[in-house]
């Protein structure tokens, strides 16, 4: 096992691999910011190190500052958390080249899926159901004219190095293609400095459900379930639960041993991510593969009982996943809330500053995985995740009585955060019944000014 590790984060997520470092007694190794001296992943970390000024692009995303801090301390792996680094092939690669370990997919893995288009190839080969439509990219007008009418309207055009939903134009009918093509196009090679797109059938009101997996190298695999990701604004997610309110055990095992089929056939290495849209009438299809932890793994954990991140370090540290499918048993319904430091009264504008009053919420089945203590000021230069609660029930229905019960007790004064907006979500009977979908929060959730 690791002696030490590095944790190439901030905030929560960086609290929450220090936290499983300490429990299996390795020596953490925070790094931070000029801004982020008083941040909580430095105080709990053994040592600190600062790698640069605010700008993330100075500091978490400073690859040979980075690699310095592992040297100079000794780190023999990092572990990258989500955003920053953890889905940077170059930067895998970088690790390997300095013997350090990087805890998380390999670099083939990251870069297999983070091209979208030869992502999806690639599962259709392993016989993951994908989005019906063109067979890898798109090159012209002409070919997507030629193309359309076997698709059918409305279609979607992606961005092949897009993702997250970044990059995307839906295509109502066929005057409009010509142009929607064009500006995809243009669109891509901007934001991705790539123009490489491709499309498919435009899946109308989907679920969001992914699976997670753990995998090594060696072809063992396991799923753990899914997470319900429906609710959520501009592709940010606000509420996951675990298990999805639409899926029973057959489309469950049958998504599950899709995903597994998937990581054998690439050869994943770690915690990984299989998204999926789930159709009115049960069918689901292959988005994106997330080749890292992600902010809504901890759902799982509460209804497995498997710690993610420590399942990580294990495979990375032995090459090996020691977990068989049938010690995977899921038991309980558990929701996670998103507390940002939002205003979402002002379209959820980010909302930064100091943290007067913090008291979280305590009792049975409820977790909060937090970096925000009363006095600490909340930096404008990150992303506004403070924390997470996390609420464990036996059924969904007391799941839900508890997350209200939770964010009841809740208080944070100082910044705005979406608390009152999760209350809003609960006491939804759309939400309360089951029946939403990726839609919900647009059309259900209205705020005055
Ligand atoms: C789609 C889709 C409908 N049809 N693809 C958004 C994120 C990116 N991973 C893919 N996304 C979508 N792809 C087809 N063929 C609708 C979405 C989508 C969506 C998906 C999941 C959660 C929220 C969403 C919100 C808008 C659009």
């Amino acid at each position: 096992m690791f002696k030490k590790i590095l944790i190439a984060n901030r905030g929560e997520i960086a609290v929450r691999v220090i936290r499983a470092c300490k429990e299996m007694g390795i020596v953490s190794v925070a790094i931070y910011s000029e801004v982020d001296r008083e941040s909580l992943h430095v105080k709990l970390a053994d040592e600190a190190i600062c790698v640069g000024p605010a700008a993330p692009a100075d500091s978490y995303l400073n690859i040979p500052a980075i690699i310095a801090a592992a040297e100079v301390t000794g780190a023999e792996a990092i572990h990258p958390g989500y955003g920053f680094l953890a889905e940077n092939d170059y930067f895998s690669e970088v690790c390997h080249a300095n013997n350090i370990v990087f805890i998380g997919a390999t670099p083939e893995n990251i870069r297999l899926m983070g091209n979208k288009s030869e992502a999806k190839k690639t599962m259709k080969r392993f016989k993951v159901p994908c989005v019906p439509g063109s067979v890898g990219l798109v090159s012209s007008e002409a070919e997507l004219e030629k193309l359309a009418p076997s698709i059918g309207f409305p279609l979607i055009i992606k961005a092949s190095a897009g993702g997250g939903g970044k990059g995307m134009r839906v295509v109502e009918s066929k005057t409009e293609l010509k142009k929607a093509f064009n500006m995809a196009v243009s669109e891509a090679k901007s934001a991705f400095g790539n123009g490489d797109v491709y499309v498919e059938k435009f899946i109308e009101g989907p679920r969001h459900v992914e699976i997670q997996i753990l995998s090594d190298r060696s072809g063992r695999a396991v799923y753990l379930g899914e997470r319900d990701c429906s609710i959520q604004r501009r592709h940010q997610k606000l509420i996951e639960e675990s298990p999805s309110p639409i899926l029973d055990e057959k489309l469950r095992r049958k998504m599950g041993e899709a995903s597994i089929r998937a990581a054998k056939g690439i050869g994943y290495q770690g915690a990984g991510t299989v998204e999926f849209l789930v159709d009115k009438h049960q069918n689901f299809y292959f988005m994106e593969m997330n080749t890292r932890i992600q902010v809504e793994h901890t759902v799982t954990e509460m209804v497995t009982t498997i710690d993610l991140v420590k399942e990580q370090i294990k495979i990375a540290a032995t090459n090996k996943l020691d977990l068989k499918q049938s010690d995977i048993k899921l038991s309980g319904h558990a929701i996670e809330l998103r507390i940002n430091a939002e205003d979402h009264e002002k379209n959820f504008a980010p909302c930064p500053g100091l943290i007067k009053l913090f008291l979280p919420p305590g009792g049975i089945g409820v977790r909060v995985d937090s970096y925000i203590y009363p006095g600490y000021t909340v930096p404008p230069y990150y992303d506004s995740l403070l924390g997470k609660l996390i609420v464990w029930g036996h059924d969904r229905k007391e799941a839900i009585a508890r997350a209200l019960r939770a964010l009841d007790e809740f208080v944070i004064d100082g910044v705005k955060t979406t608390i009152p907006f999760h209350v809003d979500v609960l006491q939804h009977p759309r939400f309360i019944s089951g029946d939403f979908d990726t839609h919900f929060v647009d059309k259900y959730i209205h705020k005055i000014r």
